[in-house]
């Protein structure tokens, strides 16, 4: 447990939006119901299952799409202000074109947002988290830049549908784990390895196509709809293993390598000057014609600067960063692109994820340093949670991991960080992608061998629910007003 001395005791303002987060393809199941097409993970976790720990998937998951009200349910009765989950592109357009609309899939979210409204409680959507439908994979995916006008139309069609009743939405959820799990690290669907070329790619296109749905927005719905729209990137952050100029630089440099590779363009037209540098000059080594980082003209970057009206901050977890001394410069990889060595410090305590160490002060830095960054725009701390094994429902390290973290977005509230609001993953246990249902991030459990997939509270519900109804993370007594 953690003394309450470190915790910080101001309430949240009433406007900071507080709640939890989803994905759909992690909750919803029927993955061929109603006609929904197939994605990405619905074509690894059945034609290549030994992907996915004990060769699971995520056909039935969470069965959310059958119990929509029971979640939102839970949702009211823990207080939240917002809840942020996803829409699968294929149960909207099953062939990822337009030459299908699927209206049951449309009436899915339709009810889902209605009943959200009800219990006011704010939708905040994100438009895609990881599951392209497989048409638009087997012409290549996001390399190939025909999916810029595949996703703004896409994102008409939610627009059109569900633009009246939504004020947030987020573009894209960690495209960095989309463009370097997919075609480089192969973590994530669809598995393809192009190291050091393909990632890039994808993120060239990628970006296009949040810069353009953006404009799109502008021109054909804001004046009506008037929400926001921002980008969800995720990031550790890294702490320098010295004081040595190198090691300083080392830090910062994995940072703009990772937050900045996407919300440098969305903020100022083009990507981190560091990123160019040592891009450009290790592919000239290699021998390549052009810099593996592909360039944006002197047009695209004007259209692609200032294309968020906030900015989304997944945080989970820190490293130690160290210059790494890289003369050959022969590996070609994103990662070795940006030439830091990391690791965990011993003394950070695991957790069921071996990405993740729970290093609560990294929360407060890394806030930071996005506000520096991108000079005050509006962050959103779209997830950010830990996981266990189920093994109890006592789940003490989330209580504290949501405390200790909350704290960190509490104080660089103080630092004068202009952070609004924070959705906790995850609302429930579930469909963890390639680690199956193997590690927990949940508030609720669910009992995925009961065929009603029965939610249980942990024990952290009864915290978070205490939290919210006071927005203060000590007890009443002890709080002091925003
Ligand atoms: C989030 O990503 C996802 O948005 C969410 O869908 C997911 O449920 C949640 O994490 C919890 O896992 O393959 O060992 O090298 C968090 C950031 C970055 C975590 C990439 C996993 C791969 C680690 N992710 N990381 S590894």
């Amino acid at each position: 447990g953690t003394s309450c001395s470190s915790v910080n005791n101001k309430k949240f303002p009433d406007s900071f939006l507080l709640g939890t987060a989803t994905a759909a393809y992690q909750i919803e199941g029927a993955w061929n119901e109603d006609g929904k097409g197939e994605n990405i993970w619905d074509r690894t976790c059945h034609s290549d299952p030994t992907r996915i720990f004990n060769n699971e998937n995520a056909d039935i998951a969470c069965d959310s799409y059958h119990k929509y009200k029971e979640d939102v349910a839970l949702l009211k009765d823990l207080g939240v202000s917002v809840y942020r989950f996803s829409i699968s592109w294929s149960r909207i357009l099953p062939t990822g074109y337009l030459n299908e609309i699927n209206q049951l899939g449309i009436n899915y979210y339709k009810n889902l947002i209605s009943e959200l409204k009800a219990n006011n409680i704010e939708p905040l959507v994100t438009i895609f988290h990881w599951d392209l439908p497989q048409p638009l994979q087997d012409i290549g995916g996001f390399p190939n830049d025909r999916i810029i006008r595949r996703y703004v139309e896409y994102a008409r069609v939610v627009f059109d549908n569900f633009g009246d009743d939504v004020k947030y939405w987020i573009t894209f959820n960690e495209p960095k784990q989309t463009c370097r799990g997919g075609y480089a690290a192969l973590g994530d669907a669809p598995f393809i390895n192009s190291s050091g070329i393909g990632e890039y790619l994808c993120t060239h296109n990628l970006l296009k196509a949040h810069a353009e749905t953006y404009h799109m927005y502008n021109k054909e719905f804001r004046d009506k709809q008037n929400g926001h729209i921002g980008i969800t990137i995720d990031t550790v952050w890294a702490e320098p293993d010295s004081k040595d100029k190198a090691d300083v630089e080392a830090a910062d440099r994995l940072i703009q390598f990772t937050y900045g590779w996407y919300a440098h363009p969305v903020t100022h037209g083009d990507y981190p000057e560091v990123m160019k540098q040592f891009v450009g000059e290790r592919s000239a080594k290699q021998g390549f014609s052009e810099s593996r980082l592909p360039k944006f003209s002197k047009a695209e970057i004007h259209g692609m600067k200032n294309t968020v009206d906030f900015l989304g901050l997944n945080y989970y977890t820190s490293v130690m960063a160290k210059h790494k001394n890289d003369e050959e410069k022969t590996a070609i990889d994103w990662d070795q692109d940006s030439e830091v060595d990391t690791y965990f410090k011993p003394e950070w305590p695991s957790t069921a994820s071996s990405w993740l160490k729970i290093v609560p002060w990294g929360m407060r830095k890394i806030l930071n340093w996005v506000n520096k960054n991108y000079e005050g725009l509006p962050i959103i701390v779209t997830e950010n949670g830990v996981s266990e094994n189920g093994t109890t429902l006592e789940d003490d390290v989330r209580i504290d991991y949501y405390r200790d973290h909350l704290s960190g977005v509490r104080d660089a509230l103080d630092d004068g960080v202009n952070v609004i609001g924070y959705t906790a993953w995850s609302m429930m246990d579930n469909f963890e992608w390639t680690r199956g249902y193997s590690e927990k991030f949940g508030l609720y459990s669910v009992d995925f061998n009961d065929p009603e997939r029965k939610r249980t509270p942990k024990k952290s519900v009864s915290f978070f629910k205490q939290f919210l109804a006071t927005r203060c993370l000590v007890e009443e007594s002890k709080c002091v007003a925003a």
